[in-house]
């Protein structure tokens, strides 16, 4: 009887491991937050150049030109908004997609228009990865364990 316990703990351990592994925390899993971000677009680039989020990330885009007429346009996201000077526009979207979008500007400003491009990094939702880890490896542990102990008493 004792033996048996023995059996079946040895078989839970790899998978208890891996539960622990799945949810030891790093660096990138911060809960969705709420990012209020200000961008600048001046002939011929944009401040900041590049924006990095994570996934799930509520973002407020405060836009402002701050000399002629410009453009944001977000790649991925499909989000456009023409920036007249001086005056802030307010672009809210969820950062649902994770990869990198460029954003460029989307009105003709000048000789390097075409090289006004920005880049939005969205980070990928590990605690959505881990949990997925999590059932994969408790469905696995299930399966073991009825592999080795269902309905064969002995
Ligand atoms: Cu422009």
């Amino acid at each position: 009887m004792k033996n048996r316990l023995r059996r079946k703990l040895l078989y839970l351990a790899p998978f208890a491991v891996a539960a622990i592994v799945i949810f030891i925390p790093t660096a990138n899993t911060q809960p969705p937050t709420i990012r209020h971000i200000n961008l600048n677009a001046t002939q011929f680039d944009y401040t900041p150049g590049r924006i990095e989020v994570n996934q799930g990330d509520e973002i407020i885009l405060s836009l402002t030109s701050t000399d002629v007429v410009h453009g944001f346009y977000l790649d991925g996201y499909g989000i456009e908004q023409r920036l007249e000077p001086g005056i802030t526009r307010e672009v809210r979207f969820s950062a649902v997609q994770p990869g990198k979008f460029r954003y460029r500007c989307s009105v003709s400003c000048g000789p390097l228009h075409p090289f006004m491009i920005g880049e939005l990094v969205v980070n990928s939702n590990l605690p959505f990865w881990r949990a997925l880890g999590l059932l994969v490896s408790g469905i696995a542990g299930t399966l073991v364990y009825l592999w080795h102990f269902g309905g064969n008493e002995q």
